[in-house]
C-alpha cells in the first residue's frame, strides 16, 4: 500500500452505561423521597448549567479557576519537561478544558500528544475538541462521553504512551475524602511507573471568602443551583416554581466542605409527571445538591497515601488558596 491512510484527528467515543433518562428520573424520585432531600450534582451539567458553570469560572468571587490557570501558566513546562516522547493526556471531567490548553501548548514542542477529554456533556465535548483541533494542528483527540466510572474502563485501554491524568479544577471536591481516595486508587490500579496524575484542589481558607466563591453577588451560582429545578421541569416534566426556591451555601468548617442547598420558601407540593411524583416542601425544607470539599496538606496527603501514590510535586498559587498535585505510583 502506498502509506496507510491518515488516522482522524478526532474521535468521539460513547460510554453512556444505561438509559441515562431513566437513571435521572430514578435519582430524582429517590432523591426527593429521602430525608432529608437531596439531588446529585452530577445533574447540574446539561447546556444551560455548563454554560452557567462557565460563567461560575469567570465571577469575581470564584478564584479556584484563576488560581489553578495561574499555576499552570508558570509551571506547564516543568510538567511537560517530566515527559520523554510522545504522551496521552487523560481529562476527568473535561468540561470547556480552556486551562488545558496551556498544558498541550507546553507538551506540543516536539512530540505526539492525544488528548483523551472524558465528560458526561457531549456537546461540550464536541465543542471543546474542535477549539483545540483549530489551534493544535498536530493535536489528536479521543473524546469520550462518559461519566466517571465509565471513562475508568477506558483509561485502561489507553496505554500504549506515558500519560499524563488530569484531574483538575476541584472536581475531587465533589467526593467525599473516603471516595476520593477509592476512586485515586482506581485510577492508582491502571498507571506504570511511567504515567503522572495532575489533581487541582482547593485549600481551607476563611469562611468568608468560601462562601463568596459559592454564593456570587450576580446571583449566577443561584442560577446554576437552580437550573436542576429547571432540568426537572423540562426532562421529567415538573412543576417547580423557581421563585419558590433560594440558593444557599454554607461552609461546614468542621467536615471542610461547602454545602449548596436549594431552600425552599413556602410550605408547597410540587408534581413531576413523568415520574407519577408529588412532593411536599414544608417552609425552609432544603434540598441538598453538592458537597464541595477543601483540603489542607495533611488531608491531601492522606488521600494521595491511601491510593498508593507519591506526592512527587506540589505548586501553589501566589496567594496560596489552590494546589496542583503531581503524584505518581509509588516505586
Ligand atoms: C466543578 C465541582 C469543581 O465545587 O467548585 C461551582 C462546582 N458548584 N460553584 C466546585 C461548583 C458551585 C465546582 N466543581
Amino acid at each position: 500500500m502506498m502509506g496507510s491512510a491518515p488516522m482522524p484527528r478526532f474521535r468521539l467515543v460513547e460510554l453512556t452505561g444505561g438509559d441515562p433518562f431513566a437513571e435521572f428520573a430514578s435519582d430524582v424520585a429517590a432523591g426527593l423521597t429521602a430525608k432529608p432531600k437531596h439531588l446529585s450534582c452530577r445533574y447540574f451539567y446539561d447546556g444551560d448549567g455548563s454554560r452557567l458553570f462557565a460563567a461560575i469560572c469567570e465571577l469575581p468571587e470564584y478564584y479556584l479557576t484563576r488560581a489553578e490557570t495561574e499555576i499552570l501558566q508558570r509551571h506547564a513546562r516543568e510538567i511537560a519537561s517530566l515527559f520523554v516522547g510522545d504522551v496521552t493526556v487523560i481529562e476527568l471531567g473535561s468540561g470547556n478544558a480552556v486551562k488545558t490548553r496551556l498544558l498541550l501548548e507546553a507538551l506540543l514542542t516536539g512530540r505526539r500528544v492525544r488528548y483523551v477529554p472524558i465528560d458526561i456533556w457531549r456537546p461540550v465535548l464536541e465543542e471543546s475538541a474542535a477549539d483545540l483541533l483549530r489551534r493544535f494542528p498536530l493535536l489528536e483527540i479521543v473524546a469520550v462521553a462518559a461519566e466517571y466510572h465509565e471513562g475508568l474502563r477506558h483509561l485502561r485501554s489507553e496505554s500504549d504512551r506515558p500519560r499524563l491524568i488530569l484531574w483538575l479544577g476541584s472536581n475531587i471536591g465533589n467526593f467525599t475524602r473516603e471516595e476520593a481516595a477509592a476512586f485515586l486508587r482506581r485510577i492508582q490500579g491502571t498507571m506504570t511507573p511511567a504515567d503522572r496524575m495532575l489533581v487541582g484542589v482547593d485549600l481551607r481558607k476563611d469562611r468568608a471568602i468560601l462562601e463568596a466563591a459559592y454564593d456570587d453577588a450576580a446571583g449566577v451560582t443561584a442560577a446554576f443551583n437552580l437550573n436542576l429545578l429547571a432540568r426537572i421541569n423540562h426532562e421529567l416534566d415538573g412543576n417547580f416554581d423557581l421563585s419558590a426556591f433560594q440558593h444557599r451555601a454554607i461552609y461546614n468548617e468542621d467536615l471542610g466542605r461547602i454545602e449548596m442547598y436549594l431552600v425552599s420558601t413556602r410550605a408547597q407540593n410540587v408534581t413531576i409527571g413523568r415520574i407519577g411524583l408529588t412532593v411536599r416542601f414544608a417552609a425552609g425544607e432544603t434540598i441538598h445538591t453538592e458537597n464541595s470539599y477543601k483540603y489542607s496538606l495533611a488531608e491531601i496527603q492522606a488521600v494521595a497515601t491511601a491510593a498508593g501514590l507519591q506526592d512527587e510535586r506540589s505548586w501553589q498559587d501566589a496567594a496560596g488558596r489552590f494546589e496542583l498535585h503531581l503524584l505518581s505510583i509509588r516505586a
